[in-house]
């Protein structure tokens, strides 16, 4: 409840609303909270670290290339550093893939705990040096193996994801996530540097009006995708009103608005890119994960995002997702 001075004297800080979600649980031991809550200590570094780039010279390119051969800037190798930084040290995670790392980061014996960590330290690299919007996207597995963690430890399909979430940095700091019961938004207070609740039980409506795609690669998509898109553009009914376009170019600020208005967000596969662009484990699992605990759907055009068994830490997979009616008639021309 808020003050006189503005203050809320009870507010729900996002490690006050897990401990409360792990009460309800049977059998938590509250490892998992102490690993989202080192991982918070991450993004709010993150966060500032977004705030204060252009004074503090931490845009433009620092020299090396990613997995990937994309060129890594500065702020993705301080986000990728403190992820790990953070998350191999709080005793609950025994393995870390990050998209700026080729192989796991396997966590020294004496940290290790049960968890394995999949992550895209900073999402929408393209956007960083003009100040559009960011984030951070992770996945959550338990290791069901004894022994010491290997790669296959975390090839295995999304439905074994227990929790997944995202940050956005945007005109204000987000964290967007869920542990299996439910989606939920927490906003950065600045006035007390931590998470507080603003959006209990996130849910998607069945139809959105809106569309997101990089459009400019119409030339390259499969004959099907187009269709979808140009009867979305063109619908029948003359009396119905197009869809509208948005396209950020961040992945998290794009399925974020989907979220927040429905629609659809859909990077598919390509002449130059089969499998698309947006990978498996770090991008399009933890989203999925989070559009079905929303009510909504995520496919790669034939099956469940959730349902790939992935073959390699940073495979890339095609992905339509968002609202269910949506998805659906998209669906209906993907397999015409
Ligand atoms: P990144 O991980 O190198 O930043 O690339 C992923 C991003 C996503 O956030 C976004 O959806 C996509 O790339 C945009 O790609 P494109 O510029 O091809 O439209
Ligand atoms: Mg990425």
């Amino acid at each position: 409840m808020a003050s006189d001075n503005g203050v809320d004297s009870d507010c729900m800080t996002i490690t006050r609303f897990l401990i409360d979600q792990q009460r309800s649980c049977p059998g938590a031991t509250g490892s998992l909270t102490l690993l989202l809550n080192q991982l918070m200590t991450a993004v709010k570094a993150i966060a500032s670290a977004v705030k204060r780039a252009g004074i503090a010279n931490l845009y433009g390119i620092a020299g090396s290339q990613n997995t990937t051969g994309d060129e890594q800037k500065k702020l993705d190798v301080l986000a990728n550093d403190l992820f790990i930084n953070m998350l191999s040290t709080c005793g609950q995670a025994c393995m870390l893939i990050s998209e700026e790392n080729e192989d796991p980061v396997i966590v020294p014996e004496e940290n290790r705990g049960k968890y394995i960590v999949t992550f895209d330290p900073l999402d929408g690299s393209s956007n960083i040096d003009c100040l559009v919007s960011i984030g951070s996207i992770w996945g959550i597995y338990e290791k069901k193996t004894p022994g010491p963690p290997t790669k296959e430890d975390v090839l295995r399909p999304g439905t074994e994801m227990v929790s997944a979430g995202y940050a956005l940095y945007g005109s204000g700091t987000m964290v967007v996530m869920s542990t299996g019961c439910g989606l939920h938004g927490f906003t950065l207070d600045p006035n007390i540097g931590d998470f507080v609740l603003t959006h209990r039980d996130m849910f998607i409506k069945n139809r959105g009006k809106i569309y997101s795609t990089n459009e400019g690669y119409e030339k390259y998509w499969d004959q099907k995708v187009t269709n979808y898109v140009h009867s979305i553009k063109y619908p029948e009914d003359e009396k119905k009103s197009p869809y509208g376009a948005r396209y950020i170019g961040s992945m998290v600020a794009d399925v974020h608005r989907t979220f927040l208005y429905g629609g659809i967000f859909l990077y598919p596969a390509n002449t130059k890119s089969p499998n698309g662009k947006l990978r498996l484990l770090y991008e399009s699992n933890p989203m999925a994960f989070m559009m079905e605990q929303a009510g909504g759907r995520a496919t790669d055009g034939e099956k469940r995002v959730m349902e790939i068994e992935p073959k390699g830490i940073h495979e890339r997979c095609p992905v339509f997702m968002g609202s269910t009616y949506d998805v659906d008639d998209c669906m209906k021309f993907l397999t015409a």
